[in-house]
């Protein structure tokens, strides 16, 4: 059967090097405690036998709780540890070729920047979009400026693909993001390097809804 996103607030992405020596699995593991639902693993620069262990372990905890589990870039993970799905970039893969390595179960997102990167994810047949970065934003190397507003505007507009807003997003902006009608958001630094992250999501979630 299609997998699909849960219709749900916040999106999680794991990052150990802003997780404050904290491993991706416990990251993961308070996120899942705090309700997160879906959960991305991005990791670009760790050794592949870490990512497998690391990956094995989230899909069991991402199981248990109900959650998605997502991940960035590694197809041949996403089908050895049977995750929901796969999340690529402009340069990766065409959709047509990533889709073909995990099947058409699972759940395609890819990030857009622009209009006709949106138009055209839209065309090639992803599940989803992320709509970023709207902010300046360390956590993405080698991200384009920031594309505002804006563009969040023109996807609600144009769009009925499901979409996570990305970049830059915190608990003091993320009210505005919502008001321009994104339903799920994605925050990795101020998740993820919370002291609390329990606390850190409670907080966001009173913000999205002020
Ligand atoms: N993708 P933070 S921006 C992973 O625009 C990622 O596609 C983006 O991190 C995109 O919440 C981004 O710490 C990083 O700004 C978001």
């Amino acid at each position: 059967m299609k997998k699909i996103l849960p219709q749900t607030d916040l999106y999680g992405i794991l990052d150990y090097g802003l997780s404050r020596g904290r491993s991706n699995i416990e990251v993961a593991a308070r996120m899942l405690e705090a309700g997160i639902k879906i959960i991305q693993y991005r990791e670009k620069d760790r050794k592949m036998g870490v990512i497998f262990e690391e990956c094995k372990a989230i899909r069991a905890l991402t199981r248990e709780a109900g959650a998605v589990f997502i991940i960035n870039d590694f197809a041949d993970i996403v089908n050895l540890t049977d995750a929901d799905g796969l999340h690529i970039g402009q340069e990766d893969l065409p959709v047509p070729a990533a889709r073909s390595l995990i099947g058409p179960a699972r759940i395609l997102g890819l990030s857009t920047h622009s209009p006709a990167q949106a138009d055209a994810a839209v065309e090639a047949g992803a599940d989803y979009i992320g709509v970023g970065p709207l902010f300046f934003t360390k956590t993405k190397k080698d991200v384009c400026q920031p594309v505002g507003l804006e563009y969040l505007d023109y996807v609600v507009k144009t769009h009925n693909i499901p979409f996570v807003a990305i970049g830059g997003i915190k608990t003091g902006n993320i009210r505005e993001v919502a008001a321009h009608g994104a339903g799920l958001c994605c925050l990795v630094s101020e998740i993820v390097g919370a002291d609390d992250i329990g606390a850190a999501i409670n907080e966001i979630r009173r913000a999205m809804r002020r």
